[in-house]
């Protein structure tokens, strides 16, 4: 079916979670919904706030505009707008604009019929995000450990953060978000390389079926995990980048807040070996 054809078929009202037949419809390719709504105002204000904020600070170059957090002496207290208020409304602004984005993303699956994997999928950046900017300043007791809005300063945050638990690389948590990372590009890697190879095999050459990529990976190494498999496994590697992401900035501080290097010397304090002078 053409798509536009199949368009025609699933372009009908139903599947919303909230505003019944109000917002049931599509703007250009758009479809609108309560929560398409709620994200275009979220994201027009936050977006004009930070317009807001650079024009009152020093500088338009677009990668030194920032708009920082309030001072750590603030506390959990809302702030003056110059003084990280409007960090503090951009923040808002943001978890509205990104969990309505998410729900918007429900409201189509529910209208095709589909599984939630996709604003699952989103979800865990969303949590990511809310880890850093909400849940981890809230447990340590102030905004001022959010980070700022800008393309360099956020790099800055990073790295400052970073270096006051002595070296980040040594956070056991760190470590299992990256190696899911590269995990996730390997795999990524792997089936786009398997499927054009299969499908794409090159002019004058017949087209392959899923029955020779099972076998290349059996002839390679003795297992094919399968069709469907290899998009459950890059889910799972995907989520659990960002799901360890969130555990190691939140036990940064939180739970921990010595140098990473040093937390590694429980090993010399496990009872069974610890010397404890008998
Ligand atoms: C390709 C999908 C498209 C999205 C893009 C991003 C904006 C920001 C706003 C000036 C993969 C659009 C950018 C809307 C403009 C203002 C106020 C996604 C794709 C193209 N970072 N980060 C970048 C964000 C954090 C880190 C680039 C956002 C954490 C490092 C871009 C967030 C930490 C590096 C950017 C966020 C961190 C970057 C490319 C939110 C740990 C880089 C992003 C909301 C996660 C790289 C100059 C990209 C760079 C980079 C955006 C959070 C670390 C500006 C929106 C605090 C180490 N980050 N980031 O392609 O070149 O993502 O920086 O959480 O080296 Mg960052
Ligand atoms: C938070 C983004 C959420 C985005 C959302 C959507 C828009 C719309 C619109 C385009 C989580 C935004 C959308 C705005 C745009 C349009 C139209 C994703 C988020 C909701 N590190 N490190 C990580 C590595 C070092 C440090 C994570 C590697 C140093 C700190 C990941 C190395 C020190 C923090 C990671 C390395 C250090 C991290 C980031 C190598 C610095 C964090 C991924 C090879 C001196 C952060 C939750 C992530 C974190 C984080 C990788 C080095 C510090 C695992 C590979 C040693 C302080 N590092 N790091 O979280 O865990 O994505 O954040 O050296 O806070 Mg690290
Ligand atoms: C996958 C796949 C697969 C496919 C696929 C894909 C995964 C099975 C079948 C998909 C993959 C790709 C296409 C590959 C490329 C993708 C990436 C690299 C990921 C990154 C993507 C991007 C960088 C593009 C981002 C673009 C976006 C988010 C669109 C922006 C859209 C809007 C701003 C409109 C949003 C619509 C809303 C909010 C609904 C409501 C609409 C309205 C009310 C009307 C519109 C009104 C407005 C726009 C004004 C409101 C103001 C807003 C929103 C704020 C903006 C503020 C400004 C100042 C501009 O597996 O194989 O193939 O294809």
């Amino acid at each position: 079916m053409a798509l536009l054809g199949f368009e025609r078929k699933y372009r009908v009202r139903g599947g919303t979670l909230i505003g019944g037949d109000l917002f049931d419809f599509w703007v250009g390719p758009f479809y609108v919904g309560f929560f398409g709504v709620t994200a275009a105002f979220f994201a027009a204000t936050g977006t004009l706030l930070i317009l807001y904020g650079a024009a009152i600070g020093d500088t338009w170059n677009p990668w030194l505009i920032s708009i920082n957090p309030p001072d750590v002496s603030y506390g959990l207290s809302l702030a003056p707008m110059a003084k990280g208020g409007l960090w503090q409304i951009i923040t808002f602004c943001a978890c509205g604009a990104f969990i309505s984005w998410a729900l918007r993303e429900v409201e189509i699956c529910r209208k095709l019929g589909m599984g939630y994997h996709v604003p699952v999928a989103f979800g865990m950046a969303i949590f990511a995000y809310i880890t850093l900017v909400v849940i981890r300043p809230i447990f340590m007791g102030a905004w001022g450990y959010g980070f700022p809005y800008g393309i360099m300063s956020h790099l800055d945050w990073v790295y400052q953060t970073g270096y006051t638990y002595g070296n980040f690389h040594y956070n056991p948590a760190h470590m299992i978000a990256i190696t899911f990372f590269f995990t996730t590009t390997l795999a990524l890697a792997l089936h786009g390389g398997l499927v054009l190879s299969a499908t794409n095999p090159g002019r004058g050459k017949i087209v392959k079926t899923p029955e020779h990529e099972n076998a290349y990976f059996r002839d390679f190494i003795g297992y094919s995990i399968g069709t469907i498999g290899i998009h459950r496994l890059g889910l799972f590697l995907a989520l659990n980048a960002g799901f360890w992401s969130a555990v190691c900035i939140f036990i940064s501080g939180p739970i921990y807040e010595g140098s990473w290097v040093d937390w590694w010397d429980f090993w010399k304090n496990v009872p069974i070996w610890r010397n404890e002078g008998i």
